[in-house]
């Protein structure tokens, strides 16, 4: 896949990108949520080098947020940002990926489905825990902010393609057990104890997220610190609306 100018993609960020979008065409109710225009494809150039973003946006049965963000951010840095943000009505974790990948390789590919009210629903733990084992040769290890993953989180350089397809065919998995519980969860009131309880622990995420100064960082040296603090405020890590 080529975006902005012509560019071509790593295969591990092309690969997932695929996956995901493929993940959305299965998911109940699908439809596409309007992007801000100025935020939907951006690009621009750093020091002779191209820059794209892509942001792409869904909601669906028991999802309220489904974020993919595709990205050349200078360097030859490749990122690939996905974030599922359930309806707090539902009881559902928030779905998390990102890949950072130069030309030097992959540095960090992550997947978690993170609970928003301290542990995962009992169904999730449970379809979680009995998958196949992976393992991979480089794991590394989580930054203090990372207190929102849950137990089940993969965070690895991977050190090779057969990882890099592994990691695939983990999300992949990942996503089908989703998938599953947002089609039959149950939606509670918007006024119900644990919606506002799932509505906070989201909140919580945001402001978790918002602590990963390389995120910041990266996107502050493409475009300026104004810019980044809107993107990061208005398109990532966004406060989930009260329900
Ligand atoms: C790390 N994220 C990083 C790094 C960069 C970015 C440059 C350092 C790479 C490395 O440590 O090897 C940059 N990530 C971005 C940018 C965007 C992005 C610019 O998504 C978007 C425009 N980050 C997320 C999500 C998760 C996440 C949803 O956005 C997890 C679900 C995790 N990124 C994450 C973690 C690290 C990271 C855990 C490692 C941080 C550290 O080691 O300090």
């Amino acid at each position: 896949m080529s975006q902005g100018s012509g560019m071509t993609l790593h295969p591990l960020v092309e690969a997932l990108a695929e996956q995901i979008r493929a993940a959305w065409a299965r998911l109940p109710e699908c439809q596409p949520l309007a992007v801000d225009p100025d935020l939907e494809a951006i690009s621009g150039s750093l020091d002779g080098e191209d820059l794209f973003i892509r942001n792409e946006l869904h909601q669906s049965r028991g999802l309220r947020k489904l974020h993919l963000e595709t990205a050349r951010l200078g360097l030859g840095l490749q990122i690939l940002h996905c974030v599922w943000f359930p309806d707090p009505r539902c009881d559902l974790p928030i779905f998390g990926a990102d890949i950072v990948a130069s030309p030097a390789g992959v540095s960090a590919a992550i997947v978690d489905l993170s609970p928003v009210r301290g542990v995962l629903p009992d169904g999730l733990n449970a379809a979680l825990a009995a998958r196949a084992p992976r393992v991979y040769s480089q794991p590394r290890e989580l930054p203090p902010w990372g207190s929102i993953f849950s137990p089940f989180v993969r965070f690895v350089r991977p050190a090779n393609p057969a990882e890099d397809q592994q990691f695939v065919e983990e999300v992949t998995e990942i996503l089908a057990i989703l998938t599953q519980a947002s089609s039959s969860c149950a939606i509670d009131a918007a006024t119900s104890a644990a919606t506002v309880e799932r509505w906070q622990g989201q909140l919580h995420y945001c402001k978790q997220q918002k602590q990963n100064d390389k995120t910041r960082r990266v996107l502050e040296k493409a475009f300026n610190p104004v810019w980044a603090d809107r993107y990061i405020e208005a398109m990532l890590f966004d406060d989930p609306p009260r329900p």
